[in-house]
């Protein structure tokens, strides 16, 4: 009986001996991208690469922002519900600074709300980091372009992969990304209505990707044809705005104050629609924001203008005009 039980404390120990080294092990880094385009930006990923990463208590992921010009958050909001996109003071409206401002600490054990924030300076590489406490399966989104663009961390006792291999996994898969964009891209083509030419805003949640760009090369159109941009892609909002020679309006405006963070102004210029149905060359023209399909409320996705003027008109969208999102119709 002695000897038996002497067995047993002996596996006993054993087996505590066999968990020290996991307990015990360095806390590690893990890497997640975020965002990421090809060259030309013409095809971005709003997606978190590798999508879910496990990891084991006491780890730290960190977000690397891609740069440039990956406006993105990486926000852990333990069920809360989403901050509203922009809050209204004084008859303005302004992006909601709880979008764009870091909430939260280094650490996040399941409970709270983590935001990174939006890059301060979106022209530079940018990093967020968070270590984790607790074990879980923790889901996070980017405010801007969610719930579409999610991720997941599962955090256990002990991590099965190595940061290295999750590192090009991210690579690999952010690769593939961007490659599917480029592939729908490639096969992109306006729509004949009609009068009517359909051009389609193009993006895919599954795929992780959106085309920030309007169509494939110069629309050429007969006088009379009523032009209708429509956004299809579930990640992205877009306006299509005519200058008419005018500086374009920014979509975000710091206003700095006296005290704390400055406000993040959302010009009226480049919010609002004009209404304005027809297009020969003249004045300010703009579809105000369109939204993807199928949002709460039904906001507009749609656009449509009639060119009856022989002429060569260029718009832009005033939200991606850094990534170069720009058009131009040539009316014979
Ligand atoms: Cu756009």
């Amino acid at each position: 009986m002695k000897r038996v039980l002497h067995v047993i404390m002996a596996a006993a120990l054993c087996a505590a001996v066999a968990g020290i080294p996991a307990q015990a092990a360095a806390s590690r880094t893990w890497v997640v991208l975020n965002g990421g385009s090809v060259k030309d930006s013409s095809i971005v990923s709003n997606s978190f690469r590798p999508r879910t990463i496990d990891i084991a208590v006491g780890d730290t992921v960190t977000w690397r922002f891609l740069a440039p010009w990956t406006i993105h958050t990486v926000t852990f909001l333990s069920g809360a519900q989403p901050p509203q996109p922009v809050v209204q003071e004084g008859g303005k409206t302004y992006h909601n600074p709880e979008i764009f401002f870091p909430v939260g600490g280094k650490t996040y054990d399941g409970t709270g709300v983590a935001n990174s924030g939006v890059p301060p300076d979106p022209t530079k590489a940018f990093s967020y980091s968070l270590t984790f406490t607790k074990a879980g399966t923790f889901n996070y989104l980017c405010l801007l372009h969610g719930p579409g663009m999610g991720g997941t961390v599962v955090v256990k006792a002990r991590a099965a992969g190595s940061p290295s291999s999750v590192r090009s996994r991210g690579q690999r898969e952010l690769a593939a990304t961007l490659r599917a964009g480029q592939k729908a891209w490639a096969g992109w083509k306006a729509e004949r209505r009609g009068k009517t030419l359909v051009l389609p805003m193009i993006g895919n949640t599954r795929g992780g990707w959106s085309s920030l760009r309007f169509s494939r090369g110069t629309v050429t159109i007969n006088r009379g044809t009523t032009v209708t941009w429509v956004v299809r892609d579930p990640l992205e909002i877009h306006t299509v705005t005519f200058t008419g020679g005018e500086k374009p309006p920014d979509f975000v405006v710091v206003e700095a104050q006296a005290q704390g963070p400055p406000r993040l102004l959302m010009p009226a210029k480049a919010a609002a629609p004009t209404p304005v149905k027809t297009y020969a060359g003249k004045g300010y023209v703009n579809s105000g924001i369109l939204f993807p399909p199928g949002m709460p409320g039904n906001p507009p996705t749609s656009f449509s203008l009639t060119f009856n003027t022989p002429g060569r008109y260029e718009y832009i969208c005033v939200i991606h005009l850094p990534w170069g999102m720009k058009g131009t119709i040539v009316v014979r």
